[in-house]
């Protein structure tokens, strides 16, 4: 009943500020189906219409991708072109993807900022750290300056704060900084996690006002949504098994999350109504014996 106060609060609050009208109505994950490797597709809201945007990713690696804000293009990592990862940027109508990073070291999970500019994070200095560049991959500056992994990262839609997670503290945990004029971030606060469990895959919702995110706080990870006011998170996924859910993306009205959900040796692609009650609001978009994961909305 508790959560159900907390949960109403939460969707109380995404109310006051209504919702942006709908950029996206198409789900885009990877997905090994083809056999070939781990490609890029796209389907709808109810898991129809699938297609294969990408054919020649490899096999053994999460593109993660990321759509930018007007729903043109998509952001992925792949080694296909080299011993490691970089950063893909295509249109989501298909077409040939463009390379922006070119390291030795690994590069991993990009997102759009909100003046254009690509987030990621990248191993280059020997420590994983988040960095931003321009949209053709010039002019790379590091965000983040601490020892152990620091990924994942997501501006908030103004552009006005940084949400990541980090394993500084010897667990994964849900931060916030606000980002520097120049080099770095400053006030970086941990919010969530971070002490004896994981928290990780923060998203903002459309307003600014929630982060999604995954953690592991009950021995499997669940999908949560936490407020900013340093209160406790809502759990909206555990409630019907052992399952290990990840990466929740926002449906751009707000209303809806999706995720990916690992039920036994393969994941599938899964979404979920904040409106509805906890755990039964699940909507299984695959069903299959490959791997469907890492879905953006
Ligand atoms: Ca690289
Ligand atoms: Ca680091
Ligand atoms: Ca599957």
């Amino acid at each position: 009943m508790r959560t159900w106060v907390r949960l109403s609060f939460l969707l109380a609050l995404l109310a006051l500020t209504g919702c942006p009208p709908r950029v996206s109505d198409r789900i885009y994950f990877a997905s090994d189906r083809d056999g070939v490797g781990n490609n890029l597709f796209v389907m709808d809201a109810q898991g129809k219409s699938l297609k294969q945007l990408t054919k020649n990713l490899l096999p053994d690696w999460e593109p993660h991708p990321a759509l930018s804000p007007d729903g043109k293009s998509l952001l992925f990592v792949s080694r296909h072109l080299d011993s490691n990862l970089e950063v893909y940027l295509m249109d989501t109508g298909g077409g040939e993807p463009v390379r922006l990073t070119f390291t030795p070291e690994d590069e991993d999970r990009p997102s759009f900022a909100p003046d254009g500019r690509i987030l990621f994070d990248s191993e280059r200095t020997g420590d994983w750290e988040l960095w931003v560049m321009e949209r053709t991959g010039e002019n790379p500056v590091q965000l983040t300056f601490s020892p152990g992994i620091d990924e994942g990262g997501a501006f908030r839609p103004d552009g006005k704060l940084l949400a990541f997670a980090s394993e500084r503290s010897g667990y994964f945990g849900i931060y916030l900084a606000a980002p520097g004029g120049g080099a770095g971030v400053s006030d970086v606060r941990r919010i969530y996690g971070g002490d004896g469990f994981h928290a990780n895959d923060p998203a903002w919702s459309p307003d600014g006002r929630l982060i999604a995110f995954a953690g592991n706080a009950q021995g499997t990870y669940n999908i949560y949504v936490i407020a900013l006011d340093g209160s406790e998170p809502v759990r909206l996924t555990g409630f019907d098994g052992h399952y290990q859910d990840r990466y929740p993306c926002w449906s751009a009205d707000g209303e809806s999350l999706v995720f990916a959900r690992r039920e036994g040796s393969d994941w599938e692609i899964c979404t979920l109504r904040l409106d509805a009650a906890s755990g039964s609001g699940v909507n299984r978009l695959t069903d299959n014996q490959v791997s469907d994961s890492q879905p953006v909305w």
